[in-house]
């Protein structure tokens, strides 16, 4: 029997920070485990390093469910995303060598294609209406077939999803940055920017918005409810969703769908959002809900309610987390899109061999695991670079939800 020999856990920051695990087995393959919480990186990195790496050592790779089953009992102290997002690492690490030693892609592992290709969807933004619709225009060029669509509300700084540059890059500052939030402005701008998109694109393209958790249910209620007939593929985090049952108010009053989960950790913290249909996308995560292991589990609940698929993949999270999700997308019977920002071509050059993108579809590698190496000379040309969220505050100067 091969034993895992080695755990490193490696951090680099090639345009922004990643934390990545790589296990190394007695006879030499190699695993990686995205373990990147954005903002809170080092915890994370201490997790893996202090508590599980001297866990791991001596056991058998095979073993992932009693591994999984080990880290998360044995733990004690249940769920949350430092925890979760270390036991993922480990996970999506020891499915990358079951595949390698497998000879087959992870998707195989799984069961296999349910579906040719995985749809993305795009991130679009403007610092005002024109420019969203012009960023709209050059992803449809590009070929993506949904698109999530943001602006810049007048008067407010720093709108959520509002890229400068190449990339929208939510973690940019080395204390967090202090932006202004006004629900009644945004109430009265988002739907009118909604409303443009559809005007000159119409309804051949999936759009998408983000609320961000910034509405009360009853704001969000309403949202919803001024956007039904633009018919958006779903709004995102229209309330926090740490209070599941505040969904039951959007619902009875909207027909628009919903789509949660990027901040929630396991099968619990959605339980009664998919066991009561309240929401129609889960956006739970490989690296950030426990790994492969534990997202099928959530997912497989989520399609005896009639819930689809819809998994965060923002910039921060790294490209060894897109294969995996890719992996897992292609397979699962109730998919129903991914997110997609791709990644800086310095983020490439550590993490090579990212699944193909062509048409707004993700196809999965057909190398044994996950087909991803990881360049350590590259890796260390980019030293770890402290970096915060931002942070909202009200009009009056109270703190919102980012
Ligand atoms: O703000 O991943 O849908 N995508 C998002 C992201 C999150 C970041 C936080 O690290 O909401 O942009
Ligand atoms: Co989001």
């Amino acid at each position: 029997m091969a034993t895992i020999d080695r755990v490193e856990v490696l951090v680099t920051s090639p345009g922004r920070n990643f934390v990545t695990l790589r296990i190394t087995t007695s006879d030499g393959v190699t695993g990686l485990g995205d373990a990147t919480l954005n903002g809170r990186e080092l915890a994370v990195a201490a997790y893996l390093e202090e508590h599980l790496a001297p866990l791991l050592i001596g056991r058998d790779p095979a073993r992932i469910e009693d591994t999984w089953q080990y880290l998360y009992k044995g733990a004690y102290w249940r769920r949350g995303p430092v925890t979760m997002t270390a036991i993922a690492a480990v996970d999506v690490a020891l499915w990358d060598i079951k595949g390698k030693v497998a000879g087959l892609p992870v998707y195989q592992l799984l069961g296999g294609r349910s579906r040719d290709g995985v749809l993305v969807y795009c991130h679009a933004s403007g610092s005002d209406v024109e420019s969203l619709l012009d960023d709209v225009a050059a992803y449809r060029e590009m070929g993506f077939q949904a698109i999530r669509a943001q602006a810049a509300v007048p008067g407010l700084s720093g709108s959520y999803g509002v890229r400068k540059g190449a990339f929208y890059e939510p973690a940019a500052t080395d204390r967090p940055d202090e932006q202004v939030w006004s629900t009644e402005a945004y109430l009265d701008f988002a739907p009118s920017y909604l409303a443009r998109v559809r005007e000159k694109f119409g309804f051949g393209i999936h759009l998408l918005h983000d609320v961000h958790h910034r509405l009360t249910p009853i704001e969000a209620a309403r949202f919803g409810k001024s956007v039904e007939e633009l018919r958006l593929f779903w709004m995102e985090d229209p309330t926090p969703a740490e209070n599941q049952e505040a969904f039951r108010l959007i619902r009875q009053h909207t027909t628009t769908p919903i789509a949660t989960g990027e901040v929630l950790n396991s099968i619990w913290d959605v339980q009664t959002l998919i066991t009561e249909q309240l929401i129609d996308y889960v956006r739970t995560t490989v690296v950030h809900a426990g790994g492969i292991t534990h997202l099928r589990r959530i997912f497989d609940l989520a399609a005896l309610y009639h819930v689809r698929t819809g998994s965060h993949g923002a910039t921060d999270l790294s490209p060894v987390t897109t294969a995996a999700a890719v992996a897992v997308d292609i397979c699962v019977p109730n998919f129903g899109i991914q997110e997609h920002m791709g990644h800086t071509r310095e983020t490439y050059e550590v993490f090579r061999g990212t699944p193909r993108l062509e048409n707004g579809m993700l196809y999965p590698s057909d190398e044994p695991g996950l087909g991803i190496e990881y360049d350590d000379e590259a890796a260390g040309r980019f030293p770890y670079d402290p970096k915060y969220l931002p942070v909202a505050r009200r009009l009056d100067g109270s703190l919102h939800d980012w």
